[in-house]
């Protein structure tokens, strides 16, 4: 429960920072920028049929939170987000609906972390080959992902 402990201490700090922002804003402020971006995308090999995971670090460089709330690609039968948990010995992977991205901060989308899962795939993945994954945010924005394939 690491990630979502992290999360949960970004969004105070940001409740802070935006009541702190609000009160010293400039009259004629830039317009806000909302800069959101996916950097260093790879995917696990997997064979057509199988599952893979899909892993990158999600920055937010604007001066506005936003939320993670959809991922879609056209290489599986289903998308999903996904995080991993450790119960005991063993590791658990459970499907997640929304994932903060608070303003000025990034999310990192890593193995025994979150992920976007790729479920019964379409065809194989091999190393050298690419995907991309569309991302979907409550702002209305889309990030388009370019994943690599490659081993771990
Ligand atoms: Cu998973």
């Amino acid at each position: 429960m690491k990630n979502s402990q992290r999360i949960f201490a970004s969004c105070s700090s940001l409740l802070v920072a935006a009541l702190v922002g609000a009160a010293c804003a400039p009259k004629d402020a830039a317009p806000v920028v909302n800069a959101l971006e996916a950097r260093d995308a790879w995917a696990r090999p997997a064979d057509s049929g199988a599952m893979s995971a899909v892993y990158f670090t999600l920055g937010n460089g604007g001066t506005e939170s936003d939320t993670l709330i959809g991922v879609a690609s056209d290489v599986a039968a289903r998308t999903e987000m996904h995080v991993s948990m450790q119960q005991g010995r063993t590791m658990h992977m459970s499907q997640v609906t929304s994932l903060p991205l608070p303003a000025n901060d990034s999310v990192s989308f890593r193995p025994l972390g979150a992920h976007v899962m790729l479920m019964d795939l379409r065809r194989p993945l091999v190393p050298g080959d690419s995907l991309s994954v569309t991302l979907s945010f409550h702002s209305g924005r889309t990030v388009e992902v370019r994943a690599s394939v490659r081993q771990p």
